[in-house]
């Protein structure tokens, strides 16, 4: 029978991504709430990659279908590279994203165009039916805005604008983002990795 792909993930803004990017695969992907799977995860990895693997290795014990989990973040250079592995956690969990980006543009104000470099990165770590694991990663550069603008996306999207668009990432289409994204991009380098692996899962 053919698997299906649950994803480690309780962020209903990736959820949607990763449902498009995924979708010519013509597997059936579903949350791991959706599966059924409720557990708290403790992202204790120093890494995108380690804690990727930790939330996918988590879900694993609890099915025999493909499990992905994604571990993302945004680097801002002028912030040392924070918040990083910690972009969720900035500020705390429950802060607004409009605090949140506000803050991340009130310190690097004065801060000129060229030095506002940022990019998110995403990896993305599969456990297969037969428990081997593998991992991606991928990046899309940047620069912090001065304000936010856009509607689209989640997160950190309407502070990071992408000067081959003109746009910020929550200013394109889903399509668009996809195409050009950390996460489309991550992905993009699984499926290739996966059709490697046919045998484990069809
Ligand atoms: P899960 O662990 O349940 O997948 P999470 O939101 O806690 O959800 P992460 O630990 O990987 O996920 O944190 C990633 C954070 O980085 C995310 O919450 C956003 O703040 C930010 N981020 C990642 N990708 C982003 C994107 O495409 N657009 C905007 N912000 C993004």
């Amino acid at each position: 029978m053919k698997k299906r792909i649950v994803f480690a993930t309780g962020n209903a803004g990736k959820v949607k991504e990763i449902r498009m990017i995924l979708a010519d695969l013509g597997m059936e992907v579903v949350s791991m709430k959706e599966a059924g799977i409720q557990i708290d995860i403790v992202e204790d990895g120093k890494t995108y990659e380690e804690n990727a693997m930790i939330k996918a290795r988590a879900v694993a014990q609890y099915t025999d279908d493909i499990v992905m989990a994604d571990d993302s973040g945004l680097e801002v250079d002028a912030m040392n590279k924070e918040p990083g592995i910690f972009s969720a956690r900035f500020m705390g969990e429950d802060t607004s994203y409009r605090i949140k980006n506000g803050e991340i543009i009130r310190r690097l104000e004065g801060v000129a165009d060229e030095d506002r470099t940022a990019r998110f990165v995403c990896a993305i770590a599969a456990v297969l039916p037969d428990k081997r694991e593998l991992t991606t990663r991928a990046t899309i550069e940047g620069r912090i805005g001065y304000e936010e603008k856009g509607e689209n996306g989640f997160g950190y999207d309407p502070i990071f604008y992408v000067p081959e668009f003109g746009k910020t990432t929550a200013e394109l289409s889903e399509e668009e983002k996809n195409q050009v994204s950390h996460r489309g991009k991550a992905l993009e380098l699984m499926k290739k990795e996966l059709m490697k692996y046919e045998d484990t899962y069809r």
